[in-house]
């Protein structure tokens, strides 16, 4: 068994890719959309989310099986957001992860229906799952149709295009990223403790705590845009930096958004212990999204 945090990381995201795999190949489809679902499956994501979910999980209970099906889903409703989120109608971007961006090693059209296959065909990953139960596919199903679609990420990436060239306030900021970013990583955290058997305690207290895990993310991802490597190295231009979008730094400075992060930890830890999971791998991993450097 793993003992590290990064030897914990590196055991799932095997695991995760071996399942991804599994469920893709068995898809008899054109080859030009598997073809494109499987390059953006397969082009260098962190798997951030089914990690958490797995480490969710785990804090309450054993064997990751239960939740492989929900963290696999997960990522492939991720994966959609970026496809779509790159395209010439968003963000417009040619690379992302230092490749190529969907649509440019396909076509447009190519890329709109790997999107849409993917986020379609996580919820049948679901249901197909022989390890989870109806009951646990309904709530599992409704919890990831809520935050991924208009009640969610989907509303976030909305409010962000409208945000775009115009000054918000740190509070108007704060609700994008809690939707376009933070929702689904709420689904990570509740799925995994759900399927763990939580109590409802344990579920209000892991809820703040993926609140303010989100939040955490994005002052670090706003953060990395300005002093990170990748910046440095010109991989990691993205439509923040082209357009005047406002970012944490923007608006605290970098010294306030780095204090401001420093709060969301002391936050989201405070959040686990009164969830009685602070000796898990989450206790870790919030350690690892504030200082993450990619
Ligand atoms: C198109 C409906 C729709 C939504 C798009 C997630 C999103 C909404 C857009 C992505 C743009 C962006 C840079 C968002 C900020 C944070 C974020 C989600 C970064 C990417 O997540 P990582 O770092 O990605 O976990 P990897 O590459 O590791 O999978």
């Amino acid at each position: 068994m793993p003992v590290n945090l990064t030897e914990y990381m590196d055991h799932y995201i095997t695991i995760i890719e071996q399942e991804i795999a599994k469920q893709l190949e068995k898809l008899e489809i054109p080859k030009p959309l598997k073809d494109s679902m499987l390059y953006s499956m397969n082009a260098g994501g962190k798997r951030l989310r089914p990690i958490l979910l797995i480490a969710s999980y785990e804090a309450f209970a054993v064997d990751y099986h239960k939740v492989l099906s929900s963290g696999v889903a997960l990522e492939m409703i991720h994966t959609y957001s970026l496809i779509h989120d790159d395209l010439p109608a968003m963000d417009n971007d040619d690379y992302r992860r230092g490749k190529l961006t969907n649509h440019k090693v396909f076509d447009e059209a190519t890329a709109i229906l790997a999107g849409d296959a993917l986020l379609t065909y996580s919820f049948e990953v679901i249901v197909n799952d022989p390890l989870l139960v109806d009951k646990q596919k309904i709530e599992i199903i409704k919890l990831l149709s809520k935050t991924s679609g208009p009640n969610g990420m989907v509303a976030g990436q909305i409010l962000d295009m409208q945000a775009e060239n115009s000054e918000v306030t740190l509070q108007e900021l704060e609700k994008i990223h809690e939707l376009k970013t933070g929702e689904l990583i709420k689904f990570a955290i509740y799925t995994g403790a759900y399927l763990g058997n939580a109590t409802k305690d344990q579920l209000q207290y892991l809820e703040e705590f993926a609140y303010y895990l989100g939040l955490i993310f994005q002052v670090q991802d706003d953060i990395l845009d300005v002093t990170g490597d990748e910046q440095k190295l010109g991989k990691r231009i993205g439509s923040d930096e082209k357009s005047m979008k406002s970012t944490y730094p923007r608006l605290l400075g970098i010294d306030g958004a780095i204090e401001l992060k420093q709060r969301y930890v002391a936050r989201a830890k405070n959040a686990l212990k009164k969830a009685k999971v602070e000796d898990s791998y989450l206790m870790d991993l919030t350690e690892h999204f504030s200082k993450r450097d990619h």
